[in-house]
């Protein structure tokens, strides 16, 4: 940690499931360093994403959206949204503005982002509003919802942004700027994240089956790395002397509710396990950048979203 004092803080990205934050979060960073998948319910802890320069470092939480729990992973999923939301020194209120200025959009402001404000506003937090999804959105259908928002909470900013396309977020990195207090730099510089290429691994592995799956099969799923181990070239090929690896050799098991749900994730003759498991060996080599052998196996745990023990090996700890 530096004895200089700069400007720093904790921005926790908050919103319902599939506004954008972990698109977001990725952009901000300019790595992609959080899932994301047009299926809500995609983010399940929270992730850290760091941003740097001379004057400030900004450490982004991307959260799990708020909503009405179901199981016990839901709980924990709300609950840690909610810490985050606690522990940020500001919060981003994302909200999807094509969907909230679309023809069937709810009159008012919805639920979910009343309490979200409400919580907010009683740990007194700076908030920024996010209108994320510009890119669809004509220009003039932003200023009423603009003004909705404003007439029910005192926003320190509300920035209209595309986190596909990038639009906005220097003016939203400005506006944080501008809010962050004085603070140490937290994490050494060019830290991007605190997940592990372990962490980084299971959730890539994971991103195939939400956007390979359907129905009720994303949300029942879980991964867990059981083995991960990198064999290294024995001459030293970078110029630090640093070893570089020549492969990683990766075990993973997907768990899953049911064995229905075992067969449709196997699928025929195994199509459906290769298929994950090609695509998501593509993008775990692009993330280490050396090849990678990735095998993967199908457990059925009944109802483990339910199950503290379950719950707490995959690393969603429920507290209580
Ligand atoms: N057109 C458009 N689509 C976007 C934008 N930002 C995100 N999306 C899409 O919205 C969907 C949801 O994005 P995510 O980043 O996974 O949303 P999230 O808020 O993290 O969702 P949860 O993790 O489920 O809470 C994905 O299909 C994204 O590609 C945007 O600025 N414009
Ligand atoms: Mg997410």
């Amino acid at each position: 940690m530096s004895e200089q004092t700069i400007h720093s803080g904790f921005v926790s990205l908050i919103g319902r499931p599939n506004v954008g934050k972990s698109t977001l979060l990725n952009k901000l960073v300019g790595v992609r360093l959080a899932i994301t998948s047009p299926k809500p319910q995609t983010t399940r802890q929270v992730v850290r994403g760091i941003i740097d320069d001379e004057n400030s470092q900004i450490i982004f939480l991307d959260t799990p959206g708020f909503h009405a729990p179901r199981t016990r992973l839901g709980e924990y999923m709300v609950q840690a949204a909610t810490t985050a939301l606690a522990d940020g020194d500001i919060a981003l209120l994302l909200v999807d503005a094509e969907k909230a200025t679309g023809e069937r959009a709810f009159p008012g402001i919805p639920s979910i982002e009343a309490n979200i404000l409400q919580k907010a506003g009683n740990m007194n937090k700076k908030v920024i509003l996010v209108l994320n999804k510009v890119d669809r959105v004509v220009k003039e259908a932003l200023l009423p919802l603009m003004a909705l928002y404003a007439s029910a909470f005192n926003f320190a900013a509300i920035v209209p942004i595309s986190a596909k396309t990038g639009d906005g977020l220097d003016r939203l990195i400005s506006e944080i700027r501008r809010l962050l207090p004085e603070g140490p730099r937290y994490y050494p510089v060019d830290s991007l994240t605190d997940q592990t290429e372990r962490d980084l691994c299971a959730e890539l592995i994971r991103e195939q089956i939400l956007l390979l799956t359907s129905e009720e099969i994303p949300y029942g799923a879980a991964v867990e790395i059981e083995s991960f181990t990198a064999l290294a070239d024995d001459e030293p090929q970078s110029d630090d002397g640093v070893t570089e690896r020549e492969l990683v050799r990766i075990s993973a098991v997907i768990y899953c509710n049911k064995d229905s749900h075992k067969g449709i994730l196997i699928g025929n003759r195994g199509s459906m396990l290769k298929n994950i498991g090609s695509r998501a060996r593509g993008q775990i080599e692009a993330m280490l950048g050396c090849p990678c052998y990735l095998e993967l196996h199908v457990k059925v745990r009944e109802d483990w979203r339910n199950r503290r023990g379950i719950l707490r090996n995959l690393g969603y700890e429920t507290g209580d």
